[in-house]
């Protein structure tokens, strides 16, 4: 088959007949919707607010959402996204029939299931008889629901045998899982229903901008600073949360590390050290304590550009209270010291006995729908189902004994997302020569994004799931329909920890079939018959048991008590005789998980980000999102109301600053960094800091943040530094 890499035969729209294949699909309105209403969830971030959804035939989508007011999380509300969401369901938008890449013409042109099925075996399997199993990888996504997760970890170690596997949430909350795990012995978002939120006495809000990214979450913010609590946000831009705040701290991104550090240094000095939770409830105090010790308040305002007197402020207003919480997001997390930077939060949490004990502690806001169970069953490099850990043999062989297998047969760990992404197409002995891809754009999303998109090009053969013809299936030689979020059955982990029913409201496109169905005809094609069934109350069921035992333990959870309980926290093990195990809404209130039920610090010390600005590049680049699109922007892109709302990229910068460059509003910049270059209106506000330009990531094309952002990874979590990076700006038409 010839496959033309060119950017020009690959993936302008114009050349594909891809696009006739979706416009001819376009027609009536869904065919089979049900005839009553279903409660359901969003389809879109870690909240995963219940709605519920009715038959409207007379719209593209046929169903529309109606308020679920009774689901705790959100209490009815929605943000534009949720309530727009069945607009993706509509033909025209979406793709409904398989795509296969024509050797001929170089184009995508419609195809049946059987021959796009034979395609995707065959090259999968051509790739590994030529360069063996590990030449084969997988890349997944958090949008997946536990089943697809869990199948597609399953898939990879026994039908392609392959180590290779990785997914987008490694890009999302890995530094906060890694920190979790090393403080706590577990990963969960957080440790504590969001209900937990008002009656605390303060809040540190570090690097979450949730007014936009979680909007209905606001409210529990809101209710605790009525309830006389105080909030504060730490953002190098005054966001739409940082104006909800008491006290708003702008460090320069990258520093949080010190800043946290500097706060701890305080807490000593100012002898605000809770002795007794130190010295019952944790270890290695003394290193941790040392470490903050070697960063003044003055040298971190240096270093942050925060004041001491702000610095000194935030720590009263932590300790003022009985009770106090720190949550991060992506700020601080995704940096090459992500780790690091959250485990000197945790810190201040431990060494202020702010952490297993009602009303307190550190949590994470997780990301995606199911960035929290994605990351559980099996998709990531180093896991098995249940949180377990594939370096650990007696992991191994718990769950190769629910598979059914010899455990020795199971691969070892593979590469994470971006290294993953980097071996793409590489002709060296550990290259990556074929991929499958589902639910993920790593065209628009992943960090150096041109260099992954020209590895993805240099691939013998690549295959992608995806429900819209994304940036990324664009690429692909085969591009298999799926059914979406409101089509089908499965289960979501939010945020909180709390395991959610996602339940079919409507039939799918005839042409259209689940991403179960995919693994379980490939897996037949490549010898396995048995062990992929497409029913994910089946799959559940096997989930339950390979889980059980494990640090996530799902095993008594069930679709019926999911339904009937808004949700069930994990663990929920299962139990032989009496009452079934409530499941976990509180982590931590006894012992931490660790072997000795001690939470450790972490002795970590500031470092600079793996990019600093010089005389070339003289500024900071950080990136983020906009209420109304959503990621990589395949879904909400395609969304006429999410679309006039945000439009397209921008690049925010400071007055002074503008002024400097001698840039106009809406001017066209461009944003130079060491990896490339991206173009995008300017848009001049005094909420940012005069050192850092801020874009939105979710456009393709030359307004691409991530054409810029530095791929250097955490030594830990392996995520890449998107939040800081070198840059310099001038007038695009100048350049
Ligand atoms: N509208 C919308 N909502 C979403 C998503 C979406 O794409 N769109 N995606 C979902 C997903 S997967 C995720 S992960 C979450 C992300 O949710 P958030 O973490 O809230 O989102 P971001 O905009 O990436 O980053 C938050 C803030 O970090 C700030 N920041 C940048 N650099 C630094 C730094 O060095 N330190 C600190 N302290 N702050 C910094 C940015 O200015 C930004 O305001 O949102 C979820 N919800
Ligand atoms: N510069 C910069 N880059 C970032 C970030 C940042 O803050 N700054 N944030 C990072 C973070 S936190 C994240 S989470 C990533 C996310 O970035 P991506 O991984 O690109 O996330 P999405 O755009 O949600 O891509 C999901 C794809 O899966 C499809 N899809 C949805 N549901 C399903 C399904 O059930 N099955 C299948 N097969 N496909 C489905 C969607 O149509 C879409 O094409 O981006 C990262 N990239
Ligand atoms: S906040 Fe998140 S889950 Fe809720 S409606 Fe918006 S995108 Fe959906
Ligand atoms: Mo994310």
């Amino acid at each position: 088959m010839t496959r033309p890499t060119t950017p020009e035969a690959r993936s302008e729209p114009g050349s594909l007949s891809a696009d006739a294949a979706v416009d001819a699909a376009a027609a009536p309105a869904v065919d089979a919707a049900v005839d009553a209403a279903v409660d359901t969830h969003c389809p879109y971030c870690a909240l995963q607010c219940g709605m519920r959804l009715a038959p409207a035939p007379a719209t593209a989508g046929g169903v529309e959402v109606v308020e679920r007011d009774a689901f705790p999380v959100n209490r009815g509300a929605l943000c534009g996204k949720g309530r727009t969401a069945p607009e993706v369901l509509a033909r025209g938008l979406r793709l409904t029939q398989p795509l296969v890449r024509d050797p001929g013409s170089g184009a995508l042109v419609p195809t049946d299931w059987e021959t796009a099925l034979d395609r995707v075996a065959a090259g999968l399997s051509g790739v590994r008889e030529r360069h063996g199993t590990d030449a084969v990888g997988v890349f997944g996504g958090g949008g997946l629901t536990n089943e697809k997760a869990y199948a597609l970890g399953k898939f990879t170690r026994l039908v392609l045998g392959s180590s290779q596997i990785d997914y987008n949430g490694r890009f999302c909350m890995s530094s906060a899982a890694a920190a979790g795990n090393r403080a706590f012995g577990v990963d969960r978002g957080l440790p504590f229903p969001l209900a937990d939120i008002p009656r605390t006495g303060c809040v540190i809000l570090v690097g979450s901008n949730l007014a936009d990214t979680m909007p209905p979450a606001l409210r529990y913010f809101t209710e605790l600073r009525e309830n006389g609590g105080t909030l504060i946000v730490i953002d190098p831009r005054r966001t739409r949360t940082a104006e909800q705040a008491d006290l708003h701290l702008a460090p320069r991104p990258g520093t949080d590390l010190a800043l946290a550090l500097g706060m701890l240094h305080l807490v000593v000095a100012e002898g605000r050290v809770d002795e007794a939770f130190v010295a019952e409830r944790t270890s290695g105090w003394e290193e941790a304590r040392a470490a903050a010790m070697a960063h003044w308040p003055e040298l971190v305002e240096r270093v942050t550009g925060v004041p001491v007197p702000r610095l000194r402020e935030a720590v009263r207003m932590f300790c003022a209270p009985e009770a106090a919480m720190v949550l991060t997001a992506r700020g601080p997390e995704q940096h090459s010291k992500g780790t690091d930077t959250v485990g000197a939060w945790i810190n201040l949490c431990l060494a202020t006995g702010r952490a297993g004990r009602p009303l307190s502690g550190y949590g994470c806001l997780t990301g995606q729908g199911n960035g929290q169970g994605g990351r559980e069953h099996g998709q990531k490099a180093d896991q098995l189902p249940g949180y377990r850990m594939l370096a650990d043999q007696a992991a191994r062989e718990h769950v190769a004994g629910v598979w059914g297998v010899d455990p020795d047969t199971l691969p070892g760990p593979g590469r994470s997302a971006y290294e993953l992404l980097d071996a793409l197409g590489r002709d060296t002995p550990d290259g990556v020569r074929a991929l499958l891809l589902m639910a993920s754009n790593p065209v628009v999303s992943a960090p150096r994004a041109a260099h992954v998109e020209e590895r993805m090009r240099a691939l013998d053969f690549l295959a992608v799931c995806d429900v819209v013809l994304s940036e990324s299936a664009r690429l692909a030689d085969v591009v298999l329909p799926v059914t979406q979020w409101a089509e089908e059955t499965g289960t979501m982990t939010n945020l909180e920890g709390r395991v959610i029913l996602r339940q079919r409201a409507l039939a799918p496109p005839p042409g259209c079939r689940g991403d179960l169905e995919v693994l379980n005809a490939l897996a037949a094609r490549l010898g396995w018959e048995k062990g992929f069934p497409t029913d994910p109350a089946e799959v559940f069921d096997e989930l339950r048991r390979a889980s059980a035992g494990g640090k996530a333990d799902y095993s008594g959870i069930t679709y019926r008590r999911i339904a009937e309980e808004d949700g069930v926290f994990w663990p929920c093990p299962e139990r032989a005789e009496g009452p079934p195990h409530p499941g976990t809404p509180r982590l931590f209130l006894d012992r931490f998980a660790t072997p000795d039920g001690r939470a450790r610090f972490a002795p970590v010390l500031h470092r600079p980000a793996a990019e600093e600005p010089d005389a070339e590049y003289p500024l900071l680049l950080t990136t983020g999102r906009v209420l109304a699109q959503y990621q990589s922007g395949a879904q909400t892109r395609r969304v006429a109301r999410q679309n006039a709302a945000a439009p397209g990229p921008f690049v925010q910068l400071h007055p002074r600053l503008a002024d400097r460059l001698g840039v106009t509003e809406g001017e066209r910049l461009a944003v130079v960094s060491r990896r490339g270059r991206a173009v995008a209106p300017a848009r001049i506000s005094a909420d940012i800091r005069p050192d850092t330009v801020f874009m939105p990531f979710h456009w393709p094309g030359e307004g691409r943040a991530n054409s810029l952002t530095n791929p250097a990874l955490d030594p830990t979590s392996r995520m890449p530094e998107f939040k800081v990076c070198a840059v310099r700006v001038e007038r695009a038409d100048e350049a």
